[in-house]
């Protein structure tokens, strides 16, 4: 009869676990494929906001890398990729992605590439919020570094542990530190899990899903005991 009670807990606790699912969160111009530009643009980026700190001419906006010529590079997918970058000081892109759910958790993964021609420096992909032309990340990658001429992925997993309300946004920094650094971004994506019915774990179907685990190793020590 315990053997009952274990192998029930634990069906429970697989039904809590298939609960979470992970959605995608709309990232408007992911591809960086809008407004189509012959070389380059400094702006404007549908969908992006600028902040290029100490510099003022803008030093971010959409490119062509292969009607540009000349960099090694072709944009990631499509035919044009965003960038950030030139200044001595890092400049960056914005877009706000909507209201947090407290207790979920968002991953964000971005393609970051180097020029040949120009050295990226150091980079920093985000999820945080941004204030004026100052922002504050939740959670940064700076890593791995792209080979000069080629894309890389990179991202960040952050879970809203604080049960924030405010929006959250994707920040993209580029050309950090080094003269004329610059980087390519492309095919921004974002997605959350929660559970099915969008709560919150609460403490009690936790507790039901440590249960589980305990249950599932007693049954396998069963198991094992008997073989
Ligand atoms: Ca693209």
């Amino acid at each position: 009869m315990k053997l009952k009670f274990f192998t029930a807990v634990a069906a429970i606790s697989l039904l809590v676990a298939a609960e979470a699912a992970s959605a995608a969160i709309v990232v408007t111009n992911a591809g960086f494929e809008d407004p189509v530009v012959s070389g380059y643009n400094l702006g404007p980026i549908t969908g992006w906001s600028q902040v290029n700190p100490g510099n003022a001419v803008g030093v971010s906006g959409v490119w062509n890398p292969s009607a540009f010529g000349g960099t090694g590079l072709t944009a990631h997918s499509g035919s044009q990729a965003g960038f950030a970058g030139n200044a001595p000081d890092g400049s960056f892109i914005y877009q706000n992605v909507g209201a947090l759910t407290a207790g979920n958790t968002y991953v964000l993964s971005v393609w970051v590439a180097q020029r040949l021609d120009y050295p990226l420096g150091s980079y920093e992909v985000a999820l945080g919020t941004v204030s004026g032309s100052t922002f504050t990340a939740y959670a940064s990658a700076s890593a791995p570094i792209p080979a000069a001429g080629s894309w890389i992925q990179t991202g960040v997993t952050w879970t809203n542990s604080g049960n924030l309300t405010s929006d959250l946004y994707v920040i993209l920094v580029g050309g950090i530190g080094a003269s004329q650094a610059q980087t390519s971004f492309d095919d921004v994506s974002v997605s959350t899990t929660a559970d099915a019915d969008g709560n919150v774990p609460e403490p009690a179907s936790m507790a039901i899903w440590g249960l589980g685990a305990v249950g599932c190793a007693v049954a396998g020590y069963r198991r094992r005991k008997l073989a």
